[in-house]
């Protein structure tokens, strides 16, 4: 067979079921953290890949990028670069956010939404984008 597949199906929520976790958490070697349901989990290593899916839930990884799977009852949450306010919404809120940060002179680098190193009229307009649908 020239191509080596690994396929590992791990029923994690039967092997966890004594711990009773909720999740597994994934960190990559770059300090990026993300977590996933345990119930229905299946795990697929192929290619260099790891690939979970849960529910409708689906992560994949390098396996040169993942550094650590542990299981755990702590979601990991994450926010839309937009949510500046980590509100989970992407609104007004999140504008006012930036303004406050600009008028502070703050250094809050979730306010540079645009990831340029400046907090300034550009996130403004990147969240604004974001609402109006130009950027997604
Ligand atoms: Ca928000
Ligand atoms: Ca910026």
């Amino acid at each position: 067979m020239k191509k080596y597949i690994l396929t590992l199906v791990l029923m994690l929520c039967g092997l966890a079921a004594n711990a009773d976790y909720g999740y597994l958490k994934f960190t990559t070697t770059c300090g990026k953290e993300s977590t996933i349901a345990t119930g229905g989990l299946k795990i697929t290593f192929a290619d260099g890949m790891a690939v979970a899916t849960a529910g409708g839930d689906s992560q994949s990884f390098t396996l040169a990028e993942l550094a650590t799977m542990l299981f755990t009852n702590d979601a990991v949450i994450s926010y839309s670069i937009y949510d500046v306010n980590r509100d989970t919404s992407v609104d007004v809120g999140d504008v006012n956010k930036v303004l406050e940060v600009i008028l502070a002179n703050g250094t809050d680098t979730t306010a540079d939404v645009n990831n340029d190193d400046a907090i300034d009229v550009g996130d403004v307009n990147a969240i604004l984008g974001h609402i109006l649908g130009a950027n997604e």
